[in-house]
């Protein structure tokens, strides 16, 4: 699915701001279908209160009732169609992503269901909008996990005081916020549209010529006449809007174009000139030049090898230092924010980490292009998280979101790596089966980049990882696993990784370590929940991580997590997952500072990167000249 652009051929508008926002009675979430609520505005059934979009409903207002509420809400708005929209061409509805389940009218109409949140959905809404007059569109999301969604959750009944509540609980360690999460497009395509673009690359001769391969398949009428009556014609631009390559399809839409001085994809702090993006203009045309549509997207030109002991980019191995993050906000909870994105990639950028996971769903497709563009490598997750009670309606579910992402994000030069789950419960004998149809569906979908999901069932137990590309194993010495014992992590860090590696003989790195950390406690000795214990934590884990790396195969670390994040209610969390190096609102703990140093002395020693002037700050002249000498004469 392509990400809404405008061009020559095609107009992109939005429909975010301020909804009108109903929830509906937990006791009867199917009421408003029923009813028909989508036949008329919403308040004209019940009392409306003003919601924006892209954001999370939960936290917005002050009500209790709203931040936990367990089924159906409801959101309208109205918006005009201009006059001009109405000639020969189509108009499409897009949404980046509703979670979890949405249900959408137009004028009262049904035009699209999708299930899944963070992932986006369209449809052609040509005949449901009325041009040059006011429109309505309603929407009905549905945030209720059963065991057959992705991720799961339980529904039950629960006495309370005066009744009986329905209650959603779910195993996972983040906050089910829901709504409407990203933006929402109408946009124009000509009545005969690029629908698919899928691009990869190459690169030979030390990386200095590149090549770049692309496959589209359009869509609507022309669509089914004899191909060879349509063809692409490709220009590729480099940074300087120069054109450095063209050509023009075959009859089925394919094609390759070849870059000489090719400047090579590159990850963040690899190369001077990171994440370097070509442009790729497709003009569809008839066979008797009639330009039908235009698309142009970003690309970068590299590779990606592995084998047992390595992960090779453009030829060169990679070791992985960065982060499991989460699209988490104050207010907004996941919720679109483009000042909380570009945030994230100057703090990424500050701190020297080179790749982050998007645990434990996909994120925003504006986050992948500003990876792509800053060269932050992606180990790209589907939303299955804490997978268990296999069966085939969940199998399905599975494998629908792996297709859903990587249709959305093959594109992307930042995504290296597909992960198919986090912390599944791989002991059981049905995970075998179900992980290996997944991986190999992955697999077949795209083989250019390498499998992974991230493990926590202890090795000998998993059926899993087997199945996989790269090992990548979640564990929490010095927290979960002897608590409050830094003398207890260095050596059981080395000896699983080994142990992982020596069962697969596949390359292995570790997905998530960490600790609570309240910001401003702090303990001396380092004591649990202070800033002193996430440093120390961090460092005897950074102690094991070296000894690793003598060994090839061990390719990346990365920290739980970048920043805290909003969970359920429990006894474990106070106000929420505290394990971040940066707090909810994005300013550095202690430990920020430590691992900035890593990071940079990785980069310096891997990848010969400038350090940042004020990396270390200025303690004492003792080791300038004149003091060394001093102090030599003073030994004799
Ligand atoms: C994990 C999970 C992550 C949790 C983390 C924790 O293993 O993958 O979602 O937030 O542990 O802090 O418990």
């Amino acid at each position: 699915m392509l990400y809404p652009r405008e061009s020559e051929t095609r107009e992109v508008r939005s429909l975010d701001g301020l909804w009108n926002f109903v929830t509906s009675d937990e006791a009867n979430p199917t009421q408003g279908v029923r009813d028909k609520w989508f036949s008329d505005d919403l308040s004209k059934v019940k009392d409306v209160i003003p919601m924006p979009v892209p954001a999370s409903y939960n936290d917005i207002t002050t009500d209790n009732t709203i931040r936990d509420h367990v089924g159906t809400v409801w959101y309208d708005r109205k918006f005009f169609v201009p006059k001009s929209w109405a000639k020969d061409q189509r108009v499409w509805l897009r949404f980046g992503s509703v979670h979890y389940e949405a249900f959408v009218w137009i004028n009262g109409e049904m035009v699209v269901k999708h299930e899944m949140g963070h992932l986006p959905f369209e449809a052609e809404v040509t005949n449901f909008v009325k041009y040059g007059e006011e429109n309505r569109i309603t929407v009905m999301c549905d945030n209720a996990l059963i065991q057959t969604t992705v991720p799961q959750g339980k529904i039950s009944e629960v006495k309370k005081d005066g009744g009986v509540a329905i209650v959603q609980t779910y195993t996972f360690d983040f906050f089910n916020y829901a709504g409407i999460h990203r933006s929402v497009h109408l946009y124009t395509t000509p009545k005969t549209f690029i629908e698919e673009v899928e691009v990869t690359s190459d690169l030979e001769d030390s990386n200095s010529v590149g090549h770049v391969y692309y496959k589209v398949k359009v869509g609507g009428t022309a669509s089914n006449e004899a191909d060879s009556n349509l063809q692409i014609r490709v220009k590729l631009r480099n940074k300087e809007s120069v054109t450095v390559a063209n050509g023009t399809s075959d009859g089925d839409l394919k094609g390759a174009l070849e870059v000489k001085n090719v400047k090579p994809w590159w990850p963040y702090l690899m190369h001077a000139e990171p994440g370097y993006l070509y442009q790729i203009e497709l003009f569809l045309h008839t066979a008797d030049n009639t330009l039908l549509d235009v698309y142009r997207l970003k690309v970068g030109i590299r590779t990606l090898t592995w084998n047992n002991t390595s992960f090779l980019i453009n030829g060169q191995p990679v070791y992985l230092r960065g982060f499991g993050k989460h699209e988490d906000s104050d207010i907004r909870g996941k919720g679109l924010d483009f000042a909380l994105l570009t945030r994230d990639m100057n703090l990424l950028k500050w701190i020297g980490a080179n790749a982050y996971r998007t645990s434990h769903y996909p994120y925003s497709e504006e986050s992948m292009q500003f990876a792509d563009e800053n060269g932050i490598m992606i180990i790209d997750e589907c939303p299955s998280v804490d997978t268990d009670n296999y069966n085939q309606a969940l199998l399905d579910k599975h494998k629908s979101s792996m297709e859903q992402l990587i249709h959305r994000d093959r594109n992307h030069p930042s995504v290296i790596m597909w992960s198919i789950a986090n912390e599944p419960r791989t002991s059981p004998f049905q995970a075998d089966s179900h992980f290996q149809f997944v991986a190999n569906f992955t697999r077949a979908l795209d083989g250019t980049r390498p499998v992974t999901a991230a493990i926590a069932v202890p090795s000998a137990s998993d059926k899993a990882a087997k199945h996989l590309d790269i090992i990548c194993f979640n564990r929490y010495n010095g927290w979960y696993s002897n608590p409050g014992k830094l003398d207890m992590i260095t050596t059981h860090v080395v000896e699983e990784a080994i142990t992982w590696n020596k069962k697969h003989n596949k390359p292995v790195m570790i997905g998530e370590y960490g600790a609570d950390t309240i910001e401003g406690l702090h303990l001396l000795p380092a004591y649990i929940w202070s800033e002193e214990y996430q440093n120390e934590l961090f460092s005897k884990h950074f102690k094991a991580f070296d000894i690793l790396r003598k060994k090839e195969w061990f390719i990346g670390e990365f920290v739980w997590n970048f920043a805290d994040f909003k969970t359920a209610q429990s006894i474990t969390r106070v106000g929420g997952n505290k394990k971040g190096v940066f707090t909810r609102n994005r300013q550095p703990k202690a430990t920020a500072h430590l691992l900035r140093k890593r990071y940079f002395a990785l980069g310096r020693e891997l990848d010969r990167c400038n350090l940042p002037e004020d990396l270390f700050l200025y303690i004492t002249d003792a080791t300038s000249t004149e003091s060394r000498g001093k102090r030599e004469t003073a030994d004799l």
